[in-house]
């Protein structure tokens, strides 16, 4: 609620200016339940009963002959590298024979051949899943001819996140995952790690971590996964001796857990770990001094500071044109692209290898989710150019999120992509990935998961791609219908998952969203009930409804913490919502209601996260979330034409010290949505705009809009308020005890409410005036309405207990008094 005292008070009128006709003003565009974002390649395929992730490059398959599966395994192993993972693999008979290095005869049965051992190990994988398949499910394969390798021949993942660290149950899960897909690189560098990282990175893992580190690499072997352990020393290094002392005493203690891969990362820090001639004299020593003495140590890959195009120098004194000048040749070097959060493509790496002189290792900030906690990304893997070679990435590593087992979806998605590049479908990959992970919930999953993809203000993806959202005016029944057989399904996902999906480790990362996910659901099937009641004009069962389904603050808090649907769903029940209470409220009081819709030059802002600004509370804001520029505008369409004589807008995320305002605005009106009147002159550094003038303006769209300022930051709003209702202009002669505490019953806002607690408050209708119509909230008390004639006798009493009630005036009153020992009244409407 408003408490902050002003900061900038502006009430002077100045004369009004007619601004220049902006050309046509579309107000449809102004709310949309469609947001355009770039929709997922690809096509689901039928796989004819064999799916092999990654996709292999080459199957020759002769579906006229088959290999029967016999009673009893009879395997040649004939290195002896494999027992571990062919009991793993080979669940009952088979003819096997497994080899690498050499040519093989063929024989019946199966014949692995790897040019080296991971070759034969990814043979082995390959097997698991044709053994699996559902075309081995009768005991016999056909006879096919798998051709393979890799097309990046580094691909992997970063753990390299803000956050809670994977625990070591989920990593070891992960890093069969990697084995099982072919991943080859896992980095190790959690940024809340304290010994990867400030503080702690010059000390050893105390003991129990120490040892866990150990079985990671263990398991990393088996996997045929390189183990990179990283460091992030940037926070604190002092370039001397003694530091360089610390990082190689470090790097040893690692070595000597086992650990033969190295990774230096200088992202995000401050100070005078940024200088990028010390951090490439460090990378260079240490690639003399260390990993080529040692022998056994693979390349350094390290992360520069200058890791996107957003900030990175691009002239020859840049960090990236000294890399390339001086930074060995044998060194890798990490790149998120033209922003933290980028899709791949060549003009992408094009721009950074140019200056860093070789391929760039490609860090891919998808699906990590450390910038938007809230949300858990569970869409397809996509925005990777399928062209893309190692001439351009020399490796490939994906950021995942703090969850790592629901990470798994995109990982599938990751291993498909950078294994066959060419082949990838970005559609038919998540589809597999569904199954894949929960087999025996595979619907509901991707039920959940197709909701659960957008971000909203990050690294925006497609959600909700086979749900056909509409508004209220365009309603048919067979649109409602489907939307409802949509929320229907989507309230039973938590359960049938809770049942059906056996992956516990995935349960309990997905169960905070899938709760919430089950009440949107709900409140999506109640939203369809309520346009139903709507459309067949129930006045009071629409309205009982509609109470109901407005989310309370709990309710609200609980979503906002665990968000899906944020694309089409949740947008489409509260703009049905918001439509009808506006279109309600006309019926019934012949009024269109102060219900003031944000309007604007941002795109966001026809979102319902422009609502941030009208809610009526300051401590949350609407964010542009994207750069301001000059003409930039925020306002509000009020609906209808009204006088507006009192204006206040408060910009920034707090008033006092922000950069996300406007610095250099002028506050205008219009009646037409073309010509606006400035009611201001310009305002240079003022937060909280305030304009009062007594005549007023006639005006249906009131705004801020940006002049000439130097400013590129977004640009934010807290609350943008028309008119508020005080007590100088309640509608009707009014009072209580305080008619403060009143105002939001009288305040032509059905969606506000006041609180009549064991006090009175008595209203004098206009003569001529025939009834009065109250609508309530959840009634708990009743509320007594006693009707009183000029002599100060009742001639009327009634109880009101429920919330939609309309009480005729009787002959002769004159005023009419409302208590209750507590009931919540969100309008009285004098008709
Ligand atoms: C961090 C990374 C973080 C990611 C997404 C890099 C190189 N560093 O902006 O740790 O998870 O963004 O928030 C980052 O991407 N910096």
């Amino acid at each position: 609620m408003i408490s902050a005292a002003m900061t900038a008070v502006i009430c002077a009128t100045v004369p009004n200016i007619a601004a220049a006709d902006e050309g046509a003003f579309d107000l449809s565009s102004q709310r949309s339940e469609v947001q355009q974002l770039n929709p997922v390649p690809g096509k689901k395929i039928d796989h004819q009963g064999l799916i092999i992730n990654p996709t292999p490059h080459s199957i020759d398959i002769d579906r006229t002959s088959v290999y029967t599966l016999p009673a009893t395994k009879n395997i040649n192993d004939k290195k002896g590298k494999f027992a571990y993972t062919i009991a793993e693999v080979v669940p009952g008979g088979i003819d096997l024979s497994i080899d690498f290095g050499e040519k093989q005869a063929k024989k019946n049965g199966v014949t692995i051949t790897g040019y080296d051992e991971a070759g034969a190990f990814y043979g082995l994988q390959t097997l698991r899943q044709i053994l699996t398949s559902e075309i081995a499910s009768s005991g016999t394969i056909p006879h096919m001819t798998i051709n393979d390798w890799p097309s990046l021949s580094r691909r992997g993942v970063i753990e390299g996140f803000y956050g809670a660290p994977w625990s070591h149950d989920v990593r070891l899960s992960l890093i069969d995952y990697y084995g099982k897909n072919k991943l080859n690189s896992y980095f190790f560098g959690p940024k809340d790690d304290p010994y990867h990282s400030t503080p702690h990175w010059r000390q050893p893992y105390p003991e129990p971590e120490a040892k866990k580190i150990k079985e990671l690499v263990e398991a990393a072997n088996r996997n045929h996964v390189d183990f990179i352990w990283a460091i992030h020393p940037g926070g604190d290094i002092r370039w001397n001796e003694a530091d360089y002392d610390s990082l190689v005493n470090k790097l040893d203690m690692m070595y000597d857990l086992g650990v033969r891969a190295f990774a230096l990362f200088f992202d995000d820090i401050d100070g005078e770990g940024r200088n990028p001639v010390k951090q490439v004299d460090l990378f260079n020593r240490l690639n003399r001094e260390f990993v080529k003495k040692k022998g056994d140590v693979s390349n350094l890959v390290v992360c520069p500071t200058d890791y996107s195009r957003l900030w990175a120098k691009t002239d020859s004194a840049g960090a990236l044109a000294t890399y390339g000048r001086s930074l060995d040749k044998s060194i890798e070097v990490f790149y998120t692209g033209d922003v933290v959060c980028s899709d791949l493509t060549h003009e992408t790496m094009d721009f950074f290898n140019g200056l860093i002189r070789r391929p760039g290792f490609w860090w891919w900030n998808y699906p990590v989710s450390d910038y938007c906690r809230n949300f858990i990304l569970q869409g397809p893997v996509y925005g990777l150019d399928t062209t893309i070679t190692e001439e351009d990435v020399v490796g490939f590593g994906t950021n995942p999120m703090e969850h790592g087992e629901a990470s798994k979806l995109a990982l599938y998605g990751v291993a498909d992509y950078t294994w066959n590049t060419p082949a990838y479908n970005a559609i038919d990959n998540w589809e597999r990935a569904l199954s894949d992970l929960a087999p025996d919930a595979t619907d509901a999953y991707r039920t959940f998961a197709i909701h659960s993809a957008d971000t909203e203000n990050g690294y925006r993806r497609d959600e909700s791609w086979e749900t056909s959202t509409f508004s209220l005016n365009e309603y048919t029944p067979e649109k409602a219908a489907a939307m409802l057989a949509e929320f229907e399904k989507i309230e039973k996902v938590p359960a049938t998952m809770e049942a059906k999906c056996n992956n516990q480790l995935l349960m309990k990362e997905l169960k905070p969203w899938l709760t919430e996910f089950g009440k949107l659901g709900k409140r999506g099937v109640e939203a369809i009930g309520l346009i139903e009641q709507y459309r067949a004009g129930n006045d009071s069962i629409f309205w009982t409804g509609y109470v109901d389904a407005l989310m309370t603050p709990e309710e609200r808090k609980a979503y906002d913490a665990h968000k899906s649907g944020t694309l089409k769903l949740q947008p489409f029940i509260e703009n049905a919502l918001e439509d009808m209470v506006i279109g309600f409220y006309g019926r019934v009081a012949g009024n269109t209601p102060a219900i003031h819709i944000p309007i604007g030059s941002y795109p966001n802002l026809a979102t319902r996260q422009s609502r941030l600004m009208t809610d009526r509370d300051t401590t949350n804001h609407y964010t542009s979330a994207e750069a301001q520029k000059d003409g930039d505008w925020i306002g509000l369409d009020l609906g209808t034409l009204r006088k507006v004589n009192n204006i206040r807008v408060m910009q920034g995320r707090n008033s006092t010290a922000d950069t996300d305002y406007f610095d250099n605005v002028v506050l205008q009106a219009s009646a037409d949505g073309h010509t606006w009147t400035d009611l201001t002159s310009p305002l240079k550094e003022t937060y909280d705009i305030i304009w009062k003038d007594d005549n007023g303006i006639d005006a249906r769209y009131v705004r801020i809009k940006r002049l000439d300022s130097k400013r590129t930051s977004w640009t934010t709003v807290r609350e943008f308020f028309v008119n508020p209702v005080t007590a100088d202009n309640l509608p009707y002669s009014a009072t209580a005890s305080a008619v403060d505490i009143m105002l939001n019953a009288f305040d032509n806002n059905p969606d506000t409410y006041s609180t009549l607690a064991g006090d009175t408050w008595n209203i004098t209708p206009e003569s001529g005036a025939n009834s009065i119509l109250v609508l309530s909230k959840t009634i708990d008390n009743p509320v007594t309405v006693d009707q009183i004639d000029a002599k100060g006798n009742i001639v009327s009493s009634d109880t009101i207990t429920t919330p939609w009630r309309k009480i005729n005036l009787a002959n002769g009153t004159t005023k009419v008094n409302f208590s209750s020992a507590g009931a919540d009244i969100c309008e009285i409407v004098v008709l």
